[in-house]
């Protein structure tokens, strides 16, 4: 089998070129969770040597829709990096990507420090903020399959986030009401309850997570909660929103 760092350097290529690559498992039928999990932190220590910020993480699979569509019952989590963040009201670049999608989310910026097992009502006492957000994942592999340690390996698809207005978490946001509309007409509708019944267990299973990668979240960090409806495949031409009963909308332009 190809070393790690070989194989981070594969997917690595791949985002930064934007050019689509066979599965690893197709080579590597055996390769493993932790594997792919530190084959994850070898491509974005690449990222971090060029010079990009890391910024946060990402929780993906957080829907039984989604768990059901990959065939797994575990939430997965990628690392986020400034040169991911994209102006709220503002465009990307359909050309930087492979083959990206947009999915509604919560965004929660961390207040304070969290770490390992921790309560619901730990996890929101650590949170600052939260903001309507919008993540644009990127499967590098061809035709967007994988199996599960592809998408690990492949940092969970992160590759784009439009992050809105934070505000702060008073208001109870278990169960919002969500739309994600393209050029007017509403293509998805949803409920943060989609994400594991309530954002916050999202919350408590990144910093279970970061824990076991040897990681903390820490003060500014931005936690994206998980795609709350099924993503939207993007074309050139479009102008996404989503909006999120209570915490407002988050809109961005594709060309
Ligand atoms: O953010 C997500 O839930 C996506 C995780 C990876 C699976 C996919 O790319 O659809
Ligand atoms: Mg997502």
């Amino acid at each position: 089998m190809a070393g790690l760092t070989d194989l981070a350097a594969r997917v690595d290529d791949a985002a930064r070129y934007a050019k689509a690559i066979p599965q690893l498992t197709v080579g590597i039928p055996d390769l493993g969770i932790d594997d792919a999990y530190a084959i994850q932190a070898l491509s974005v220590r690449r990222r971090v040597d060029r010079g990009e910020r890391r910024i946060g993480v990402k929780m993906g699979l957080t829907s039984r829709a989604k768990m059901l569509q990959v065939g797994v019952d575990e939430v997965i989590w990628g690392r986020l990096t400034d040169a991911m963040l994209l102006e709220e009201g503002g465009s990307l670049s359909h050309g930087r990507y492979v083959h990206p999608r947009v999915e509604p989310e919560v965004a929660f910026l961390i207040g304070r420090p969290l770490a390992g097992t921790v309560t619901a009502l730990e996890a929101m006492a650590a949170v600052a903020g939260v903001a309507p957000a919008m993540e644009i994942i990127d499967s590098r592999y061809e035709a967007f399959r994988f199996a599960l340690p592809d998408v690990i390996a492949d940092n969970s698809s992160s590759s784009g986030l439009v992050i809105g207005s934070f505000v702060l978490p008073t208001i109870d946001i278990g169960n919002l009401g969500t739309v994600l509309s393209v050029n007017g007409a509403v293509r998805q509708i949803g409920s943060t309850a989609a994400l594991l019944g309530h954002p916050v267990r999202s919350l408590v299973a990144a910093a279970r997570m970061v824990a076991q990668g040897g990681e903390q979240l820490n003060p500014g960090d931005i936690v994206m909660a998980g795609g709350i409806t099924a993503a939207h495949p993007l074309a050139v031409g479009e102008y996404v929103r989503a909006d999120i009963e209570g915490l407002g909308r988050v809109a961005i332009s594709v060309r």
